[in-house]
């Protein structure tokens, strides 16, 4: 077994007995009391799920593994003459729940090099499909071309104890980990590039290898998305994509199957979409503004002019969080770093004092500040990276490693399938209104 492989096996017993006996003793305490209003509601509010890798604090915003982001940044191994943490760094944090150093690092990146070989098939199922379909729907089907590779799915077949479940799903994990920046560098070029495609670069890392790959040769590029990739990589357990990958996986589907289900919620336009939304949106109010930087005023009215069509305005409010988010405060400390003068994170800057005014006067939106998403696509148009429709792509590169390194452990742990209870109104009347 690799030493890797070896050092998660290592932290499973220990952890499995913590939990065991945490549920002995406390299993039968009360952890909230749901209301009607939570049902109608999305669940907002109503603890229901157990994800050890992240965790959302509504004023604080996301912590991994107890880490908030300014704290990463400091403590996450950079590339060689880099400041950007690496997300190799991350996902061994997720994992392990350990910070790690240079060198393993450096033994996750080698480790994900080994594995990212993509069979040829899988590119050809990308080929078949029209030129237009969206990015997200190609990435989709290119993961699911790749399940022809599902470890735990022969080993299953096979009869697998159901105590090592853990072990096929670790290796499904970190293949497709190492593979998704292949197959999401495929997609892009394929689409923009006349299919010119740029072989992978064994001595870069993770995120620098796939900047490569997509044809972004510059330092400044694989900095910001080796950032990138470290912020959207996990959102604690209760988003859309999240959650789908944790419940499909707990019918004992496999990573590929999981992890394309959770990346069709991610391209739905309240979630993950939102990211090419604002940048779409952004645009057309310039356009439509006449160009350059527009003033405040002009801003505010395009602004209520939108809400006034009945849409959202992208790149706002949360469901949980009730501040900036701090992903958005890193993106924009490394846009006043590397480039506070490009006119459209002027107007990003602009539409971040003017938007939460606005939303708040409304009186009915929860968090009138800006999410993850009202900034990325400022940082990828300035470097060149200007076809927002493969955003959400990048995003999702990103949210596996959060989400796959829970999955294992949902394995490791020996989680149930999911199978909350659903009810009817003519019940809940008929239970209520006698009161
Ligand atoms: N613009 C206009 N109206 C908004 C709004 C926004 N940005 N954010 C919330 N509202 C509205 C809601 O649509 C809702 O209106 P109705 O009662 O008329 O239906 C009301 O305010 C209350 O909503 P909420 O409780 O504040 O927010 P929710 O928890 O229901 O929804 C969303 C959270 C993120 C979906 C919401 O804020 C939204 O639609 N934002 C814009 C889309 C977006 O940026 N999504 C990305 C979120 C981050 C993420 O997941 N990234 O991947």
């Amino acid at each position: 077994m690799e030493r890797l492989k070896e050092h998660f096996q290592s932290k499973i017993e220990p952890a499995a007995k913590e939990v065991k006996d945490f549920i002995a003793e406390y299993g039968d305490e009360k952890i909230s009391e749901v209301k009607i209003r939570q049902l109608y509601g999305g669940m907002r509010g109503v603890p229901a799920l157990i994800t050890e890798t992240s965790k959302l604090d509504p004023a604080e915003g996301i912590r991994f593994r107890g880490y908030s982001i300014p704290e990463l940044q400091e403590k996450l191994p950079a590339y060689p003459g880099g400041n950007e943490p690496l997300p190799e760094g991350i996902f061994y944090l997720m994992l392990f729940n350990e910070l790690p150093d240079d060198d393993t690092v450096r033994r996750v990146s080698n480790n994900w090099m080994r594995r990212a070989n993509i069979p040829p098939h899988v590119f050809k199922v990308i080929d078949a499909l029209p030129m237009h379909t969206h990015p997200m729907t190609q990435f989709v089907t290119g993961i699911m071309a790749l399940r022809t590779e599902s470890e735990f799915q022969k080993a299953y077949r096979k009869g697998i104890n159901k105590k090592d479940y853990w072990q096929p799903t670790y290796d499904d994990a970190m293949n497709l980990i190492a593979r998704l920046p292949r197959l999401a560098a495929y997609i892009y070029r394929r689409m923009y590039h006349n299919g010119d495609h740029i072989e992978p670069d064994s001595s870069l890392d993770w995120a620098g290898n796939f900047a490569h790959m997509l044809g972004f040769p510059g330092e400044e590029f694989r900095e910001l998305l080796r950032l990138y990739m470290t912020i959207h990589s996990d959102h604690e357990g209760g988003n859309v994509s999240g959650h789908t990958i944790h419940l499909v996986g707990s019918a004992l589907s496999d990573v590929y199957q999981s992890f394309a289900a959770g990346m069709n919620g991610l391209a739905g336009p309240l979630h993950g979409l939102a990211n090419q939304e604002v940048i779409r949106w952004t645009l057309a109010m310039r356009d439509e503004l006449g160009g350059g930087l527009p003033s405040k005023e002009l801003i505010a009215n395009y602004v209520k002019d939108t809400l006034n069509n009945g849409q959202v305005i992208p790149g706002f409010g949360h469901a949980v969080l009730r501040k900036t988010d701090p992903r958005y405060t890193a993106q924009r400390e490394f846009a006043q770093k590397h480039m506070p003068h490009d006119e459209l994170f002027q107007i990003i800057s602009r539409i971040y004092e003017v938007v939460p005014p606005i939303l708040k006067d409304l009186g009915k939106v929860k968090n009138p500040w800006p999410n993850v998403d009202a900034h990325s696509g400022q940082l990828l148009m300035h470097y060149g990276l200007t076809q927002y429709d493969f955003y959400t792509v990048l995003f999702g590169v990103s949210r596996s490693l959060g989400t796959l390194s829970s999955l294992i452990w949902d394995r490791a742990l020996g989680m149930p399938i999911e199978r909350p209870g659903s009810t009817t109104t003519a019940l809940l009347k008929e239970q209520y209104a006698k009161k």
